[in-house]
């Protein structure tokens, strides 16, 4: 036996990155929004360069992104058409509250999310939300100064006190933040920090990240009270460190790596703060303060389940005087070495379907809870022949090497494995670039990096391959 019967195969999106409507039915403005294609991007969605208003000259691509808002009907069909399991997506928090800090919910927004559980339940589709997938309102950023202000845990209390009490019975599954430990590398698109001149910029994010776990805790001890049959995880960027040689300085290093991302779960599935970052962040001087409620709330209310998206494995090496640091891979989540024994994406993303097994099994080992993975997929530049069908063998393949990895987890080293949703099952705009080009999807969109074409759906070869791959419970992946 390998996947389990019930396995929750399907796919993964995030709102802002295809709803677009980001001004319709009353929806405020989000760090999000203001991630422009381009130049500027890396500054300002690094927190480095405040753009809190549309600027002259920036396009702004989660403006109107592939327009799910007014077509999710049509999406949906097509993930059913595959056989979808599960629909992970994730809520737009300024539809629901367009400041951040409202008493009462835009009710027009529910309405949105609604319709979407619906449609999704209609074909049978259980739905898997993200609270907020790097969400934030633009008005708490200006008045509270963002997660660095222990009151925006107050209004995520708010936020997720309405979405489960109007969801209850209805969505089983539950995400508190997207990929949390991407506020390290993106603050201000993952999370939306901004920072002053002079500001020490690693204390403001443990404090942030403080003021976000203990915001996951109280969600999941709400989760409990008002829907107890309902699951909550934690979700985390993932993809385990190698060390680039076995100098115990490397290994070391690569320990260390790890640790950066795995303290997060540490905290969110253990329930306290590891030993080795309570002495890390008292020797910078920058330990948050923690009370003895936080301390509670954490410790009483983890999670029941480990998410986590998986793209590539990472090689790091200690850099020293006699020898130089190995060429940087391009992937922008964190600067890594280059492993000469992978072949890479054309955005310079190692490729490591063996390395999936590793981290499925690292993460299985380390918290012994059962796994569920969120994202996973091959981005890559599309070319449609006239007729718009894209011969996708080059994301079957990337696909099929990492659910054959996935299965050896599964049925070789015993995993837990809920489910597996695959990155943007619809071409959607990237996250890290901003751009249209990076496409992950079973389904193309006709739309350009500024917004140019007509927003036509086309399956590609790759939207029969992953149907029979459900329609087998991974099986066969020829
Ligand atoms: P894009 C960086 C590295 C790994 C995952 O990424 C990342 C990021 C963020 O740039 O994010 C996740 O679109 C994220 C999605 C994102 C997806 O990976 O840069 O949860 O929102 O689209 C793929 O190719």
């Amino acid at each position: 036996m390998s996947f389990r019967k019930d396995f929750l195969w399907g796919g993964a999106t995030a709102a802002n990155q295809l709803e677009g409507a980001y001004n319709v039915d009353g929806r405020g403005l989000a760090n999000v929004d203001l991630s422009p294609v381009g130049e500027s991007r890396e500054a300002v969605i690094g927190g480095k360069r405040k753009m809190l208003e549309f600027e002259e000259g920036e396009f702004y691509p989660a403006k109107e992104s592939i327009d799910f808002y007014h077509r999710y009907k049509e999406d949906i069909a097509l993930f059913a058409e595959m056989g979808f399991k599960v629909y992970r997506f994730s809520i737009a928090w300024t539809r629901i509250f367009p400041k951040g800090d409202e008493l009462e919910p835009n009710e027009k927004g529910l309405e949105f999310y609604d319709k979407v559980i619906d449609e999704c339940l209609k074909h049978g589709i259980e739905p898997l939300i993200t609270i907020t997938h790097f969400d934030f309102p633009v008005h708490l950023i200006k008045e509270y100064g963002g997660w660095r202000n222990r009151k925006i845990i107050e209004f995520y209390e708010r936020l997720v006190t309405v979405l489960f009490n109007r969801y209850k019975g209805k969505v089983k599954y539950w995400l508190t933040f997207n990929e949390i430990n991407v506020i390290l590398a993106h603050p201000f698109m993952g999370s939306g920090l901004v920072f002053e001149e002079g500001e020490d910029i690693e204390k403001t994010q443990y404090l942030a990240i403080h003021h976000e776990l203990v915001a996951s805790a109280k969600a999941t001890k709400i989760l409990r009270e008002i829907d107890p049959e309902a699951k909550i995880g934690c979700m985390l960027a993932a993809g385990s460190f190698y060390p680039m040689s076995p100098r115990p300085e490397d290994v070391f290093a690569a320990m260390q790596a790890n640790r950066m991302s795995y303290f997060f779960v540490d905290v969110q599935s253990r329930g306290y703060y590891p030993s080795y970052k309570l002495k890390e962040l008292e020797r910078k001087g920058i330990l948050p303060d923690i009370t003895e409620e936080d301390k509670k709330v954490l410790r009483e209310n983890t999670v029941d389940f480990v998410s986590f998206s998986y793209y590539s494995s990472r090689a790091i090496e200690v850099n020293t005087d006699d020898k130089k640091v190995a060429d940087k891979t391009d992937s922008n989540l964190f600067a890594s070495a280059k492993n000469p024994y992978l072949d890479h994406t054309e955005w310079g993303w190692p490729i490591d379907p063996l390395g999936f097994r590793i981290t499925l099994n690292e993460i299985y080992d380390r918290y012994q809870k059962p796994l569920f993975v969120v994202e996973n997929g091959l981005g890559a530049v599309d070319e449609p022949d006239e007729n718009g069908y894209v011969e996708d063998d080059y994301r079957i393949n990337y696909l099929r090497d990492h659910i054959k990895n996935m299965k050896d987890a599964v049925e070789l080293d015993g995993v837990d494995l809920l489910g597996y949703t695959t990155w943007g099952p619809i071409d959607l705009v990237s996250a890290g670039t901003g751009e249209m080009k990076k496409r992950y999807g079973f389904i193309y969109v006709d739309r350009d990096n500024y917004g140019n074409g007509t927003l036509k759906r086309t399956k590609k070869k790759s939207f029969d391959w992953y149907k029979k791959v459900i329609a087998s419970n991974g099986e066969d992946l020829d």
